[in-house]
């Protein structure tokens, strides 16, 4: 294999510190060294955007309101967004817990959890890939990459929340393996130039009734799984086997169970939740 000419199976093999576990699980000074480096880019981006608020607010107070709303408000509203998607959301790790304090989650929510499935027959299908093929993959390939063991807080809008111990594949990397399109249409660097890749990530359920979508940060924020175990066994039926989101940096509305497809995308994917009136970063 030629580094120059293959570019895009090299960069997973170049980072093998930070992607590749040396055992079987990947350690906590490990997952948090990820974090530093995500965080220093964020916070920066962030403080940048902070700034544009400022200046934006004193401007806005200067605006004739049409329709009752001050227009520039509109602008102002996504820059707090994007704020609390970077900041507020994926800068930081989700707390995490004892195993001993994790508990039996309630099943909530079964949109697209229908019973004509059959789990033996499942398949993840991938598009938005920067090698233009779309995959169908089992669930073996998916136990192929690093498994990842967390015990973290599952927090539901409703209002209810539980600690649970979540097992599976970092999506990043996942993403790593099989990286996403990138923007400039250069060779993915998942690890080194994450902010090339295109900007989101939709899942769905394989009956696409349900389907969340997701931000780049999210994707590939450490403790964002592809899951397959729950609290020391392998994931039921009811809490989305094979294989679900488990994504400890947003609401429960995120952990889209029976996990179908997965689309890595430029253009922001339609969330069942967000067209319900909710936050689509939906982080806490
Ligand atoms: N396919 C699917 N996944 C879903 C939902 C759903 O309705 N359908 N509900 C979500 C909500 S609102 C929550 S709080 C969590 C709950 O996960 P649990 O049933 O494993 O406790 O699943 C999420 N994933
Ligand atoms: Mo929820």
């Amino acid at each position: 294999m030629n580094p120059e000419t293959d570019p895009e199976i090299t960069p997973v093999e170049a980072e093998a510190p930070v992607f590749q576990a040396v055992a079987d699980e990947k350690n906590d000074g490990e997952i948090e060294a990820q974090m530093r480096r995500m965080s220093r880019r964020s916070f920066l981006w962030a403080l940048a955007a902070s700034a544009g608020t400022v200046g934006g607010l004193k401007w806005i107070g200067s605006r004739r309101a049409d329709d009752g709303i001050p227009w520039p408000l509109r602008r102002v509203l996504d820059v707090n967004g994007d704020i609390a998607r970077d900041l507020f959301s994926t800068a930081r790790l989700a707390p995490t817990f004892p195993a001993s304090k994790a508990r039996e989650p309630r099943v909530n929510g079964d949109i697209g959890m229908g019973e004509d499935f059959d789990p033996a027959s499942w398949n993840l299908n991938v598009s938005g890939l920067h090698s233009g093929e779309d995959l169908r993959l089992s669930l073996a390939e998916i136990k192929k990459l690093p498994r990842v063991e967390a015990t973290t807080e599952l927090k539901c809008i409703e209002g209810w929340s539980v600690i649970v111990t979540w097992a599976g594949a970092q999506l990043a990397d996942f993403m790593a393996k099989y990286p996403p399109a990138t923007q400039s249409g250069n060779a993915p660097d998942v690890q080194k130039k994450p902010d090339d890749l295109v900007p989101y990530v939709g899942a769905q359920t394989p009956d696409g009734a349900y389907f969340v979508g997701l931000d780049r940060e999210a994707a590939l924020h450490p403790q964002t799984l592809l899951c397959y175990e729950m609290n020391g066994k392998p994931l039921t039926l009811a809490h989305g086997a094979p294989l679900r989101l488990v994504t400890p940096v947003k609401y429960g509305i995120k952990y889209l169970k029976r996990l179908g497809s997965l689309e890595f995308t430029a253009r922001r994917p339609e969330d069942y939740w967000a067209q319900r009136g909710y936050d689509w970063y939906s982080g806490h």
